[in-house]
């Protein structure tokens, strides 16, 4: 069987889970909100990482079923807390084809209802590549911003957006990828770019997560440049979510 004609019958099949992976106050340590991340578990239990099946999903049209997928399993994993954390934010990836797609906003809004949590609880990760043209971009990300949901621009630095673009959108975070996390203090080139991201993203008024952080020394620098969040392995690994309401509950 080739791998998009498995990935058909795994969406049929609902083979996938999802992992939440922490996003941390720099200041405090508190974790505000995680980031769900899809996996794909076959029925003989190997689990695929998304690198390898989410530009095949995308390439064969089938994308926006597994998104709705991983709208579904959200609201499963996440409903019962959020209604007792109206503060909390979930991040879920989205591709451009759930853009384009209609009905979007209209299940978006349905699995919200279901939750009994509010647009303010869903954040919605887009990368620079989803957000080419910028006429859809204006459109789409105006409306899902009017309506309360949580926007933000993922993978930063990869692409080709320039800050007359970037002003031209209704954002609310800035996810700086990893990339420029890891070079940080490292000397090379690269390490110069994150200040300027970071200069970039203040005067854009975003508030900003830095992705990767693996180590104290990234943590610090990165609040000392007046980075807002983390995510990364330094605080935590993408877990099953029982294991953040765990956390969560040792927190408060
Ligand atoms: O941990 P990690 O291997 O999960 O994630 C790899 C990449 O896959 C991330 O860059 C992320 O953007 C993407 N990804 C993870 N989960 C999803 C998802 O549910 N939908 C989409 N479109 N992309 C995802
Ligand atoms: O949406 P996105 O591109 O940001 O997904 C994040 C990806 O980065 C996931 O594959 C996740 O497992 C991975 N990741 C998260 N934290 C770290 C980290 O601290 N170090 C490394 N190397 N990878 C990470
Ligand atoms: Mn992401
Ligand atoms: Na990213």
């Amino acid at each position: 069987m080739s791998l998009p004609v498995a990935l058909k019958a795994a969406l049929r099949r609902k083979e996938f889970i999802l992992e939440y992976q922490p996003i941390v106050d720099l200041r405090s340590g508190r974790w505000t909100g995680v980031e769900a991340l899809v996996r794909w578990r076959r029925p003989e239990g190997e689990v695929i990482l998304p690198d390898l099946f989410i530009p095949l999903a995308e390439q064969n049209g089938l994308i926006v079923k597994l998104t709705q997928l991983v709208l579904e399993r959200v609201c499963t994993d996440t409903a019962a807390f959020l209604r007792a954390h109206p503060d909390f934010h979930v991040g879920i990836n989205v591709a451009p084809a759930d853009f384009h797609a209609g009905g979007f906003l209209d299940s978006l809004q349905h699995a919200l209802r279901q939750m009994g949590a509010r647009e303010s609880n869903l954040m919605l990760e887009v990368t620079e590549r989803g957000l080419l043209d910028p006429v859809v971009a204006r459109e789409t990300t105006g409306l899902l911003r009017r309506h309360g949901f949580l926007l933000a621009i993922d993978d930063f630095g990869t692409g080709y957006s320039s800050l007359s673009y970037l002003e031209s959108l209704e954002l609310d975070y800035l996810k700086i990828d990893r990339s420029f996390i890891e070079a940080i203090g490292t000397g090379a080139p690269t390490s110069q770019v994150v200040g300027h991201i970071i200069g970039m993203a203040r005067d854009l008024g975003l508030r900003m997560i830095a992705e990767g952080v693996e180590s104290q020394a990234q943590a610090d620098y990165l609040r000392r440049q007046g980075v807002q969040y983390g995510q990364g392995w330094l605080f935590g690994r993408p877990m099953p979510f029982w294991e953040i309401v765990r956390h969560l509950e040792d927190q408060a």
